[in-house]
């Protein structure tokens, strides 16, 4: 047997030795440390909804809104169990409310998104306002603004919760506070944010500056549909994204919130569209119609058939495309804007 390279001893000592100060010699792993590209440790995923469903209405068996103060099935990325994360930096997760319920009002400084999925007439109350759900209807909850949810429905109702939890975790910037009551008071009609800033218009003397937050809190789907039906009809579809609008803050052209954007696609009925990648991992929801995506990364390839209300998953700097026989609505979000606010945003068109 060969006696080890004088080096290789030298060196294995040296790690030993300096192992107690809390040293760790940076050549062993500065290639994964800086890797030439984007290696996520994500997978893509898809949840089916007629899958997940049940699961949810036995939740709904096993326990009160009130009880599990949110009743919610979060969405863990298959590569990253245990995490609360449906990638690196963002949570997802289906939340239930049954009729008569109240999940109660808290705060916290995670900012949240709801995307409605099923059934009509619950509401969300932000600072003081209420908007009913419907489905297609996309909501925030900005970071430390009181928000509870409650069901005057005849109906369960489902939405898909987007939080930036796993960001503010890496910052340890969380903080969270209880409501002394468990709904917080009504201040304004609703349908007053979305009066005063919702139609390309704003008040004349308005007390909300422009800040990182939307001053609208819900987006209603029928508008968004409205928007989506037009182009498609007279505009050019694009060849990645078929027909994609951003949702904006209306008062500063930036995303609703300052750590997530979202969106909203139309892939038109024959649509088989060209690949795309992009740093910003995305969860997406399906509105309306069937489709296919095929994702690929780490030499992999997944294929998923998606319907209305199934939920999958695009990793960071994995290729994706689309395509839909009939067509197809996607609701979809990411940490782009971080991205973008720290100037490592990219993406790709391939063909
Ligand atoms: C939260 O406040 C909600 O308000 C939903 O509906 C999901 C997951 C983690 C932490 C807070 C909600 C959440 C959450």
């Amino acid at each position: 047997m060969n006696a080890p390279h004088p080096t290789a001893v030298l060196r294995e000592q040296l790690y030993r030795d300096m192992a107690p100060l809390n040293l760790t010699p940076l050549w062993e792993v500065l290639h994964a440390l800086v890797p030439q590209q984007p290696t996520s440790p994500c997978v893509p995923a898809l949840w089916k909804y007629d899958e997940v469903r049940p699961f949810l209405m036995r939740a709904g068996e096993a326990i009160t809104a009130e009880e599990a103060v949110r009743r919610v099935l979060i969405l863990e990325n298959p590569a990253l169990r245990g995490q609360s994360a449906v990638t690196q930096s963002l949570y997802a997760g289906l939340q239930l409310i049954l009729p008569g319920e109240i999940a109660p009002s808290h705060r916290h400084t995670q900012s949240a998104l709801r995307f409605i999925v099923e059934g009509s007439g619950a509401y969300t109350a932000v600072n003081g306002e209420r908007t009913t759900m419907h489905p297609g209807d996309f909501i925030i909850t900005p970071s430390w603004t009181w928000h509870d949810h409650g069901s005057d429905a005849g109906e369960p109702v489902v939405w898909l919760d987007g939080l930036d939890i796993p960001i503010i975790r890496l910052l340890d910037a969380g903080f969270a506070e209880n409501n002394t009551s468990k709904a917080q008071q009504v201040m304004r009609a609703e349908g007053t944010s979305f009066a005063r800033y919702g139609h390309n218009m704003a008040p004349v003397r308005h007390d909300n500056p422009p800040g990182i937050t939307s001053p609208i809190f819900s987006y209603p789907y029928e508008r968004s549909r409205e928007a989506l039906d037009k182009l498609e009809r007279d505009a050019q579809v694009d060849a990645w994204d078929g027909v994609k609008l951003r949702y904006l803050n209306p008062l500063t052209g930036g995303s609703p919130m300052p750590t997530m954007a979202t969106f909203m696609q139309k892939l038109p009925a024959g649509f088989a569209g060209q690949p795309w990648r992009q740093t910003d991992g995305a969860v997406y929801s399906v509105v309306e119609g069937r489709g296919q995506a095929v994702i690929e990364g780490g030499g992999q390839t997944w294929r998923f058939q998606f319907g209305p209300r199934d939920h999958f998953v695009v990793p960071s700097w994995h290729s994706a495309r689309f395509a839909s026989e009939g067509g197809c609505v996607l609701f979809s979000f990411s940490d782009r804007p971080v991205h973008q606010a720290l100037g490592i945003h990219r993406e790709e068109r391939l063909s």
